[in-house]
């Protein structure tokens, strides 16, 4: 399947929540029902209403201007708006100085191992040395997890015992991908700790340890959230953009929510770029995220 089609596969639970309605709006006049049914439209795909809003006022206003005018014509308008709203930053992930440091946090069953591990397979693909770093020491069968997926990638696992210090288990990866001369080094890390303070302390210690021993190296912090927890997924990501620092989000379990329309309410509200999104369990299933192709695979 080719990169268009499987977004656009991913997308297909949102497209049969909202594309019937695209149709009818793009098929119809551009008047005073378009703009209520383009509102109602987005609001649907999990937008947000002041981002709605914001977006029917802009083809209002472009409209206006002569830009667009028929309801046929407003869907490139619309597509204009849309990709322009997705396009806050590079959505390339920053590598250059070597090794890298790659790190994934968010809750608990977000995604963040099996983001790990479907990214070493395609950076291995594209000819990148990775490391995994099971950070996640927490529960009983996290680094066991990962494990799995590094065999999956072919790509080598740094990992100690249950109940280890995640920094601890770092600080190896670190020295190893040295050693190894990786070019990019994945750390995985709990999503569930005794309370939030904790993890965040833990991401603090982590971050200082990676610091120390890699200080050129380009860093990443992504923040993994789950598509189908909509608004909510909003709300942590606000909480972890306080303490992380954070770089980019990967949007994962596209293909699982008919509320796609969370992407634009994501970079519209958090001002951090999506980078990857998740459209399925498979190793293949995750794509580098582009604006324009997400917009097109939408409408
Ligand atoms: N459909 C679908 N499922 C996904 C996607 N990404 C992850 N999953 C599933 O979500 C579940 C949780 O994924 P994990 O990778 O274990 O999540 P995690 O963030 O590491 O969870 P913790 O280690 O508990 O913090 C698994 O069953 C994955 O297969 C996706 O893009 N689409
Ligand atoms: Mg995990």
């Amino acid at each position: 399947m080719g990169f268009f089609e499987k977004i656009k596969t991913g997308l297909t639970r949102t497209r049969e929540n909202i594309g019937h309605s695209f149709d009818q709006l793009f098929a119809g006049e551009l008047d005073d029902d378009f703009y209520d049914l383009l509102e109602e439209t987005l609001i649907l795909s999990d937008v947000g209403v002041d981002t709605a809003l914001e977006i029917s006022g802009e083809v209002k206003r472009r409209a206006k201007l002569g830009k667009c005018k028929s309801a046929a014509e407003a869907r490139e308008t619309l597509k204009d708006i849309l990709t322009g709203l997705l396009s806050i930053g590079g959505t390339e992930l920053n590598l250059e100085n070597r090794p890298a440091v790659c790190l994934f946090i968010g809750v608990n069953g977000v995604g963040k191992t099996t983001t790990i591990g479907k990214l070493a397979a395609r950076m291995k693909g594209e000819g990148k040395r990775c490391l995994m770093a099971a950070g996640d020491t927490f529960r009983a069968a996290a680094a066991d997890q990962l494990e799995i997926w590094s065999e999956r990638a072919g790509v080598d696992i740094i990992r100690q015992h249950e109940g280890a210090d995640p920094a601890a288990v770092v600080f190896d990866a670190c020295a190893a991908a040295k050693a190894r001369k990786a070019d990019v080094i994945l750390v995985d890390t709990a999503g569930r700790l005794h309370n939030k303070q904790n993890l965040m302390n833990e991401l603090n210690k982590i971050s200082r340890v990676i610091d120390r021993e890699l200080p050129q190296a380009s860093r990443e912090t992504l923040l993994v959230l789950d598509a189908t927890t909509g608004q909510n997924g909003l709300i942590q990501a606000k909480q972890f953009k306080e303490s992380a620092g954070l770089t980019g989000v990967v949007l994962t379990k596209l293909d699982g929510t008919a509320k796609g329309g969370i992407v634009i309410a994501i970079s519209r509200e958090l001002g951090i770029p999506v980078k990857f999104i998740g459209v399925g369990e498979g190793i293949d299933d995750l794509m580098p995220f582009e604006p324009e192709t997400f917009v097109d695979a939408l409408l």
